[in-house]
């Protein structure tokens, strides 16, 4: 073995990790199966390495910690944009191996034995201290009634590059195509049953949860942890603690062990890595429902906080993709909206001046996506613009166009995709 730490050192650890997991759940013990070797030598030298300190960092060079080869991902970093033109055949769900990340620092390889989660604030009973929170292990949390939601987790800056592109009024910030959503199977505890256990009292206004991964400095501030509050009212309806994405333990990137899943809110909310919640009686604050995260710019007062995300609608094709000439090709894409689930698609092959219905197929779950199919033979060649417009179950419709905001979020208007027709 090398020295260096490869990425798929740490893929064969978390597959170990993960094998230990569903050993165990079929009633095998941990130390048992350790004894046995049942994952194998080399896996278990990874294994080890990765359940040392908590917040260690995988030593691949890179602040994400699963491979993001270039078919599949366009790199930022510490973000990665899943390819549009690589869903096709995807089923409803998108593959772990397969889901955007976004990190405002770096993925920490956290370790679920040690790990805990800290509930405090004057909206418990007791009002009990960070100092002297209650507490709930992993294993806690695994012994309460579980539930498995389907949603997609949505970057609030999904799109920005059109602002600029399509728009003309660049937004500064990652230049994500459509790439960063993403929909999966998510199991864990309703946040309601733990913030029950917790004592919340009737006149908790806000829920804020924060994580582990490191702190971030803006403007040559430390903001401190990724947190955001949550209101009461919608932390007590249908968000979850996830432990699990698409039936494994929740990856490194996407939170593991546990993070936070708010159904149809802006990605920055699903916070991952959680180590505490703030329930409070008073109304809270952090960079990222103030300065970030809100709505500003000309046609904006107040700076609102963006909360639920819009309709979009994604082609199944990279931008500028050959289209044969003469033949019936069916053109797939994906729909999804926080409003709802998805209740019309149409196309438009020509500009926008005539739409036709797309076929929309299979689940259609709200807040997750619905996926649709269109088939075009388009008789000349040259260069097309497709357009896909989306219409949720509450009658929100994708518009032409959208008013420019300073962080470049919540671009919901109909994207123009080039194709080319030879
Ligand atoms: N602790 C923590 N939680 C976080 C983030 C982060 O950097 N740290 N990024 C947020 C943002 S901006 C998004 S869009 C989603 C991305 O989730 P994913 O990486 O699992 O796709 O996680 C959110 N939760
Ligand atoms: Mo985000």
């Amino acid at each position: 073995m090398t020295d260096q730490l490869e990425n798929e050192d740490v893929y064969s650890a978390l597959r170990a990790e993960q094998l230990l997991f569903s050993l165990e759940r079929q009633g095998y013990s941990r130390r048992e199966l350790l004894k046995l070797g049942a994952v194998g030598i080399s896996v278990l030298g990874g294994f080890a390495r990765l359940a040392a300190p908590q917040a260690a960092r995988a030593d691949n060079g890179s602040p994400i910690s699963k491979p993001l080869p270039a078919q599949n991902f366009v790199n930022f970093g510490s973000n990665a944009e899943m390819r549009w033109d690589s869903v096709p055949g995807l089923g409803y769900v998108i593959p772990n191996d397969r889901f955007f990340v976004r990190d405002h620092t770096g993925t920490p390889i956290l370790n679920a034995s040690t790990w805990q989660l800290n509930v405090f604030g004057t909206g418990l009973k007791n009002s009990p201290t960070l100092t002297n929170p209650v507490t709930f292990t992993y294993d806690a949390l695994q012994a309460l009634p579980k539930k498995t939601i389907y949603t997609f987790i949505e970057c609030a800056g999904n799109g920005r590059s059109f602002f600029g592109t399509q728009q003309g009024t660049p937004a500064a910030g990652t230049q994500w195509t459509l790439g960063a959503v993403g929909v999966a199977a998510w199991t864990g505890v309703p946040l309601s049953t733990v913030l029950d256990k917790a004592g919340i009292l009737p006149n908790a206004v806000d829920v804020m949860p924060s994580g582990l991964d490191g702190t971030v400095v803006a403007n040559g501030v430390d903001a401190g942890h990724v947190r955001r509050p949550v209101p009461a009212s919608k932390a007590l309806n249908d968000v979850l603690l996830a432990y699990e994405m698409n039936g494994q333990p929740l990856p490194y990137d996407h939170g593991y062990p546990v993070r936070l899943v708010v159904p149809g809110w802006v990605g920055v909310s699903n916070i991952k890595w959680i180590g505490q919640i703030e329930v409070s009686a008073t109304p809270l604050s952090s960079l990222w429902n103030t300065t970030q995260y809100v709505l500003t710019g000309p046609t904006y007062s107040g700076s609102p906080v963006i909360t639920s995300q819009v309709v979009k609608s994604a082609f199944e094709l990279p931008l500028g993709a050959q289209i044969p000439v003469g033949k019936a090709t069916v053109l797939s894409g994906r729909s999804w909206s926080g409003g709802g689930s998805i209740k019309r698609v149409d196309i438009s092959v020509d500009g926008g001046a005539t739409w036709t219905q797309a076929t929309l197929h299979g689940a259609n779950i709200a807040n997750a996506w619905g996926r649709w199919n269109f088939t075009w033979t388009p008789s000349a060649t040259g260069n097309y613009t497709l357009r896909a417009r989306a219409t949720d179950s509450v009658g929100n419709v994708q518009p032409t166009a959208v008013p420019f905001n300073d962080g470049g979020y919540l671009f919901g208007a109909i994207v123009q995709h080039p194709v080319v027709v030879s």
